[in-house]
């Protein structure tokens, strides 16, 4: 872990990163850690607040249930945290009935500011880097958009994939990015894209695309032992591990696409901002769809937590030979 983040004097009086006992123990030992992206569990979780709690103690127990500790990254009252207690997740819901998203250009603007805020992937990519934890467990991610070329509206994600050495493991990204686009960035920027018991790329509750993966694997021993590959060769930047939504709760790839279509006609009659402009649409689908979008994006949320402490405990043991 960085010296000036938990040791110095001046990180002892006014820590940046508030580390949970349990995280910053597991560090010590090298025992497996997962960062976790929260923007899924806390904002689209679930309809309602007490459907999000459940989400994200689901989100978290997944990961324990695995054998290794969750480092769930959130803003409570003000604190970059890593390592929250189920305390302050229900502080948080009870506080903030609607919860900002944080990316990590917000990161310093939301600080000390008495904020509850939930962390994108660029967040979660960008604390796990600094504390040196090497997979983040995310439901979605962020992308070129589409007509990118005209709002310039790319997700930070894919930025920070380029530049950050932590593994994702998410369910691709959702249809109103532009998936082509989106993995000619990654493979501009040296991004490598696994696909998880997958031959393409997933987008979110859909797992047929056309766009292939660059690898298909098959365990998570090797998905841990491609991307120590990778890091051991000193070759930096992150790796997208594309984990499709579990059978039962996937949507054809046209019902999804109606939805899209129908939630991008109502954003055009409206004047939603850049940055709200994911959950401005996330939340249109989930209404159309009756709430079957947000059900199936709390089971690959969950399946993701599953297959990143998988991940984190092969990468642990193979680390520490
Ligand atoms: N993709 C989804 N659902 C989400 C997100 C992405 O299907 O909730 C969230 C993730 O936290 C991702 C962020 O990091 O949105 C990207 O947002 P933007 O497009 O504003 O960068
Ligand atoms: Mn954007």
């Amino acid at each position: 872990m960085p010296d000036h983040l938990i040791d110095s004097s001046v990180a002892k009086q006014r820590p940046l990163i508030d580390i949970s006992t349990e995280v910053q123990d597991a560090l010590q030992h090298n025992q497996p850690v997962v960062a976790m992206e929260t923007v899924n569990a806390f904002i689209h979780g679930g309809e309602q607040q007490e459907e999000k709690l459940e989400t994200t103690f689901l989100y978290e127990q997944a990961v324990r249930a695995k054998g290794a500790i969750p480092a769930m990254i959130a803003i409570i009252d003000g604190k970059l945290k890593a390592g929250i207690s189920h305390g302050e997740i229900e502080q948080l819901f009870q506080q903030a009935p609607s919860i900002c998203k944080v990316s990590r250009r917000d990161l310093p603007l939301v600080l000390g500011m008495n904020q509850y805020a939930a962390v994108t992937v660029s967040a979660a990519m960008t604390i796990a880097c600094l504390l040196g934890i090497k997979v983040v467990a995310a439901g979605g991610m962020g992308g070129v958009h589409q007509n990118a070329q005209l709002t310039y509206d790319i997700s930070p994600d894919v930025y920070e994939l380029a530049t950050s050495s932590v593994a994702v493991v998410c369910s691709g990204a959702k249809s109103i990015i532009d998936l082509r686009l989106t993995l000619e960035y990654l493979e501009t920027h040296s991004v490598p894209v696994l696909g998880y018991q997958t031959d393409v790329f997933p987008s979110f509750c859909v797992k047929e695309t056309e766009y292939p993966v660059d690898r298909r694997v098959e365990s998570p021993t090797e998905i841990a032992e491609l991307i120590h590959r990778k890091w051991a060769l000193g070759l930096q930047g992150g790796v997208v591990v594309a984990n499709p939504v579990p059978d039962e709760f996937a949507f054809s790839p046209k019902e999804m696409n109606d939805l899209i279509q129908s939630a991008l006609l109502t954003l055009e009659n409206n004047q939603v901002p850049g940055k709200d402009r994911t959950n401005f649409l996330l939340e249109k689908v989930s209404s159309l769809s009756e709430g079957r979008s947000t059900s199936s994006n709390i089971q690959l949320l969950i399946n993701n937590a599953a297959l990143a402490a998988d991940v984190a405990v092969d990468y642990a043991r193979i680390n520490n030979i």
